[in-house]
C-alpha cells in the first residue's frame, strides 16, 4: 500500500473500496500531483459509491401514474379574465422585488461541438449575440419595465465556471448590477466504470461529472446564494435552462398564477410535438403527487398511448421552466432531503498505460423536476411553443442552431405582424434586441424596416 503523510486513512479507504488502481501511476507523479490526486479522492464519498453502482443494476420503473392536470391556454371569456387577474398579481409580485431569475448553465456545449460554456454560444440570427447576452438583456429590459433590480443566479460547473465569470467580467455584466449577479458552481461526483470502479482521467485525477441540474438546489444553498436571496426578500425563483433563447424569464401571468395557487413550485408545459420528442412529461403519480417522467424513462406503451380523441395521452411536455419558492428550496436543503440520482450510460475517457481510451461507464445526475413531488401545492400552466421554446441542443437537425434561429426569426416577425408593421419581402432574417422589446406590446406603433436581407432592430 502506498502512503502519504496526512492522507493514510484516506488511502486505506481507497484500497478497502477496491479502487487502488487509481494509484497505478503513483511512482511517476511529482509531490504536487500526488497531493492533487489525494485531494480529489478526499472529496469522494466512498460509502456512496456502492449505492450509486447498485443503481446501474436496477431497472427504472417509475411509480404508476396518469397524466397530470394543467391549466390550458385561455379560450373562454372567463379564462381570459383569470389570465388577466394572474397577470396583474404577477406584476405586483415582481414590482415588490420578490422575484429573481435562475439559469442552469453547468453543461458544456459538447453536443453542439462547441468548446466552452454553452451560454457563450452565439445564437442571435443576425446579431450573433450569445445565449448569455440575450438572457442578460432580457433581465435588463424587465428591470427597466418594472422599475426594480432583478437578481440573477447562474449555476456553472467546474468545467466552465472560470470561463463564465471571465465572460461576464469582460462584458461588464451587460450593465446589470454586478452585486446582484450570483455565479456559483454545482457539485461534481465521480463517474464509474462498468465494474463500479473509479476512472482515471489523467495519471493524477479522477473523472467526475457535474451532479445534474438537480444539484442546483444544493448549490444555491452551499454557495450562500440562497441566504443572500432570502435577505433581499426574494420569494420566487424563475428557473430556466441556458439553451432556450426564447424563454420568458420573468412572466407576470405565470408568476401571478403561482401566487394565486399558493404553489411552492410551478411549471410550464406545452403539447409534445411527436411521441419521441426529447422532453419529459408531467404526470400525477398514484400517491397524488405531481412530477415529471423523463422521456428516456417513459414506458414505450405510454409514450404512444392515445386518448379517446386520438391525441397523445401523455401530451403535457416539460420544457424545464419552473418557479420555485425560496422557502421551499430552503426546506429541502435544510432538511437534507436529497433528490434521487439517475444513471446514464456514456462513453467516458479513461487514462491508461497506452494513453487515453474511451470506455463505457456510468454518470450519475440529479434532475431538478424530482423536487416537484415534494411540494404540497403546485401548478402547471400551458404555454405557446412558438413563443417560448427554442432549444439549442445539436449542431444540425432537430433542436439545433438552425431550428432555434428560425423559431426566433418567426417569433420576431409575429410580433411585428401583431403590431401591423409591414416586413419587406426582401427581409430574410430579422432579430429584435431584448433591450428594444421583450414582447410585441413593447414595439412602438410606427416602425419602418429597411429594405435589406438581414434586419436587427435595437
Ligand atoms: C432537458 C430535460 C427535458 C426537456 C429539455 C428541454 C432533463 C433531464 N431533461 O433535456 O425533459 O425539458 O431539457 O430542453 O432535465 N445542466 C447543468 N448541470 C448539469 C446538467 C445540465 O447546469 O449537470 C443544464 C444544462 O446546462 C442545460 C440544462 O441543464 O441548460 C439541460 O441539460 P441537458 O441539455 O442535458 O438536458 P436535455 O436536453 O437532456
Amino acid at each position: 500500500m502506498i502512503s502519504f503523510e496526512g492522507y493514510n486513512d484516506l488511502i486505506e479507504k481507497v484500497y478497502q473500496s477496491g479502487n487502488e488502481h487509481v494509484f497505478a501511476f503513483w511512482d511517476s507523479l511529482t509531490i504536487d500531483q500526488k497531493r492533487h490526486l489525494l485531494q480529489e479522492l478526499s472529496l469522494i464519498n466512498f460509502d456512496e459509491l456502492n449505492a450509486l453502482y447498485a443503481l446501474t443494476k436496477k431497472q427504472v420503473v417509475p411509480m404508476e401514474f396518469e397524466p397530470a392536470p394543467f391549466t390550458r391556454l385561455p379560450q373562454t371569456p372567463e379564462e381570459y379574465k383569470e389570465f388577466e387577474k394572474a397577470r396583474l398579481i404577477g406584476i405586483d409580485t415582481i414590482k415588490a422585488g420578490k422575484v429573481a431569475a435562475f439559469v442552469v448553465a453547468g453543461g458544456q456545449g459538447s453536443r453542439l461541438g462547441f468548446d466552452g460554456p454553452k451560454g457563450v454560444f452565439p445564437i442571435g440570427p443576425v446579431s450573433k449575440k450569445t445565449l448569455f447576452q440575450i438572457h442578460a438583456e432580457k433581465i435588463k429590459a424587465y428591470e427597466i419595465k418594472f422599475g426594480i433590480d432583478i437578481p440573477w443566479c447562474i449555476m456553472t460547473s467546474e468545467a466552465n465556471h472560470t470561463a463564465t465569470v471571465e465572460y461576464f467580467e469582460n462584458n461588464n455584466y451587460f450593465s446589470l448590477n454586478k452585486s446582484k449577479v450570483f455565479i456559483f458552481k454545482q457539485n461534481m461526483l465521480p463517474s464509474l466504470d462498468e465494474h463500479g470502479k473509479l476512472i482515471l482521467e489523467s495519471p493524477y485525477s479522477i473523472f467526475r461529472n457535474p451532479d445534474g441540474h438537480g444539484g442546483s438546489l444544493t448549490a444555491l444553498h452551499q454557495s450562500g446564494t440562497l441566504e443572500e436571496l432570502l435577505k433581499l426578500g426574494i420569494e420566487v425563483l424563475s428557473y430556466f435552462q441556458v439553451d432556450n433563447p426564447l424563454v420568458k424569464i420573468i412572466d407576470p401571468v405565470f408568476i401571478g398564477f403561482h401566487v394565486l395557487h399558493n404553489a411552492e413550485a410551478s411549471s410550464k408545459t406545452l403539447k409534445k410535438a411527436y411521441p419521441e420528442e426529447k422532453i419529459g412529461v408531467f404526470v400525477k403519480f398514484t400517491n397524488g403527487r405531481v412530477g415529471v417522467v423523463e422521456y428516456s424513462d417513459m414506458p414505450q406503451e405510454k409514450l404512444y398511448e392515445k386518448d379517446e380523441n386520438g391525441n397523445l395521452r401523455y401530451l403535457a411536455g416539460s420544457i424545464a421552466i419552473h418557479l420555485f419558492n425560496t422557502k421551499f428550496i430552503e426546506s429541502i436543503t435544510k432538511g437534507n432531503i436529497t433528490l434521487p440520482f439517475h444513471v446514464a450510460k456514456k462513453s467516458i475517457p479513461q487514462y491508461t498505460m497506452n494513453g487515453t481510451i474511451n470506455i463505457t461507464g456510468y454518470k450519475f445526475e440529479k434532475f431538478v423536476f424530482d423536487a416537484l413531488p415534494l411540494t404540497d401545492h403546485n401548478f402547471i400552466l400551458e404555454t405557446i411553443r412558438e413563443e417560448e421554446f427554442a432549444p439549442v441542443k445539436n449542431k444540425t437537425g432537430v433542436d439545433s442552431v438552425d431550428t432555434a434561429q428560425e423559431l426566433m426569426i418567426n417569433l420576431y416577425k409575429k410580433w411585428l405582424v401583431q403590431k401591423n408593421i409591414p416586413v419587406p419581402k426582401v427581409v430574410e432574417k430579422i432579430e429584435i434586441s431584448p433591450l428594444f422589446a421583450v414582447e410585441s406590446d413593447d414595439i412602438p406603433d410606427f416602425l419602418a424596416l429597411p429594405q435589406q436581407k438581414e434586419v436587427y432592430i435595437s
